[in-house]
């Protein structure tokens, strides 16, 4: 653009010897967002703002400086941080992590997030807080619903239609009403767009329609105090033009309590407790939104549902002393992956069955997680500060498959059968570290803050990189368990791997969060 512009200008000025001198470019105007202080952004995620965000979390974040997307049709793109995604992504609603069943990542945790029904959108860059659960290695994102505040019975009605090109449709409702005692607020959305022509007049499969509706109620009975309980459900589909299958169901349900307390005494200052639950239960299908085409790997129509309930809660206190704040506490997830399974050889059963509860859920992964952590904020004068955090996580996955079901690429046609997991019922555990340490000064001659950072941040590997459907190349000799464990070499140096440990008993995944996801990079 810029030199396009600058080349048009160099034009006009050869034909205009009397102008020789200035060279004038067009205004350009650039909107970006803010930091709010060093190292953090917070908007709100309710404002309009060009280039449209599609309407999940994912198109959403590409709007802040740093951030990008792994995109995957329409909607439900994957957030990257500084070159970093999936699990080094924190990603919070509500303060509950709401994560993916897709062994493929379709529903990645920002397709469930709808920026639009959220007041606060927060992102601490890097290791650089302890707070909100373990391994956030890129950044923390948090987006967040705030307090209804009615001094006196009182209602708000905030609503918006969105059209645009390729029929996009968004329809947006948030309605509270309350008193100074407490408030009722639903918010409902949904959004929906078509397959879009390319260049060449050619359809590309991206069509989407996703809603989302949810409740919340809250006590306060007095100003210091809030009680809220939150419930929530939305479903979707999506095509994709870049996958061999379509996500036909993307439903989520969601239920939450917390509780805070401020102003409870000079030095220990305020509580707050939260328990939350976020159920994922998808499909994907290769005919229900596309015609059905034959593959090697799927000559029959296929489909696949698997689910994952996530279960977490927090605790965390505040204690203040004059230049000094500290908040401590303790976390915990519990998170179980299923998923429906076809009686052996029987391909259509799971079509036949589709969305119905006809096939029994098969568990194959559960994973726990808890955490102690401390974040200290030592105000050291008027215009210094130094902040500091430890955390301490306890990690357990345990692999639940009894076998597994995956293509056997030395037939053909190419076969799916299944194979025996060499570490079916093993549990790994880990204990991990992460922590940080920054000087903060605003200058006196500039409006201006710098700082420096250290942080560390170790992360247990996630579902995908444990329990990752094996591919066919791996499929072939991954039963053998010797064969199994001579593997982690290549695995580990085709990803790149820093400080990558491989336990004996799970498919090699390193512990440590500096590398770049593996699933994509299987060894040949
Ligand atoms: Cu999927």
């Amino acid at each position: 653009m810029l030199a396009s512009g600058a080349l048009a200008a160099e034009a006009e000025h050869a034909g205009h010897a009397e102008h020789a001198e200035a060279v004038e470019l067009a205004p350009m105007v650039i909107t970006g967002v803010g930091q709010q202080s060093p190292l953090t952004v917070v908007t709100d995620p309710k404002i309009p703002r060009q280039p449209m965000p599609a309407s999940d979390g994912a198109d959403y974040l590409k709007t802040i400086p740093g951030f990008s997307a792994v995109r995957n049709g329409g909607v439900n793109g994957d957030p990257v941080f500084r070159g970093m995604f999936g699990s080094r992504l924190k990603l919070l609603s509500n303060g509950g992590e709401m994560l993916g069943a897709c062994p493929n990542r379709m529903d990645s945790p920002s397709s469930y997030i709808s920026p639009d029904t959220f007041d606060k959108l927060t992102v601490i860059k890097g290791p650089q807080s302890v707070l909100w659960g373990p391994g956030a290695s890129a950044a923390t994102v948090l987006f967040e619903r705030e307090p209804e505040q009615f001094s006196e019975p009182d209602y708000r009605l905030n609503g918006s239609l969105l059209t645009a090109s390729n029929g996009r449709f968004d329809r947006n409702l948030d309605a509270a009403a309350g008193n100074s005692q407490g408030y009722a607020r639903l918010m409902a959305n949904s959004s929906q767009a078509d397959d879009y022509a390319d260049g060449n007049g050619d359809t590309v499969p991206s069509r989407y329609d996703k809603w989302n509706t949810d409740i919340a109620l809250g006590w306060t009975p007095d100003a210091d105090t809030l009680v809220e309980l939150t419930a929530g459900r939305g479903d979707g589909y999506a095509r994709y033009a870049g996958r061999g299958m379509d996500g036909s169901q993307f439903q989520r349900e969601s239920l939450g309590l917390r509780f805070e307390k401020t102003n409870l005494g000079e030095t220990f200052y305020g509580l707050e407790a939260q328990v939350y639950y976020n159920y994922a239960d998808h499909i994907m299908d290769n005919y229900s939104l596309r015609d059905f085409v034959p593959s090697m790997m799927m000559p029959n129509p296929t489909l696949s549902r698997v689910d994952r309930r996530t279960l977490g809660g927090r605790l965390v206190g505040t204690w203040q002393w004059t230049d000094v704040e500290l908040k401590a506490g303790v976390d915990a997830q519990r998170s179980e992956h299923r998923k429906v399974m076809n009686p052996a050889g029987a391909a259509n059963q799971m079509v036949t069955a589709a969305g119905s509860d006809a096939l029994p859920w098969v568990p194959d992964a559960m994973l726990h997680s808890y955490g102690v952590f401390g974040e200290l904020t030592w105000q050291l004068s008027e215009r210094e500060k130094l902040i500091s955090g430890l955390r301490l996580d306890l990690h357990e996955a345990t692999d639940e498959r009894e076998f597994f079901r995956s293509h056997d690429a030395s037939s053909m046609p190419i076969v799916s059968r299944n194979w025996d997991n060499p570490t079916a019922g093993e549990t790994r555990r880990d204990t991990l570290y992460s922590g940080f340490l920054r000087y903060e000064e605003e200058l006196v001659s500039l409006p201006a803050t710098w700082y420096a950072g250290l942080g560390h941040a170790e992360r247990f590997p996630d579902y995908w990189e444990l329990l990752f459907p094996i591919p066919a190349r791996w499929a072939r000799c991954n039963p053998s368990t010797r064969c199994g464990r001579r593997r982690p070499r290549s695995w580990t140096s085709a990803c790149n791997t820093q400080r990558g440990r491989w336990r004996p008993g799970f498919p090699p995944m390193p512990a440590w969060s500096r590398i770049t996801f593996c699933s994509a990079m299987c060894p040949a």
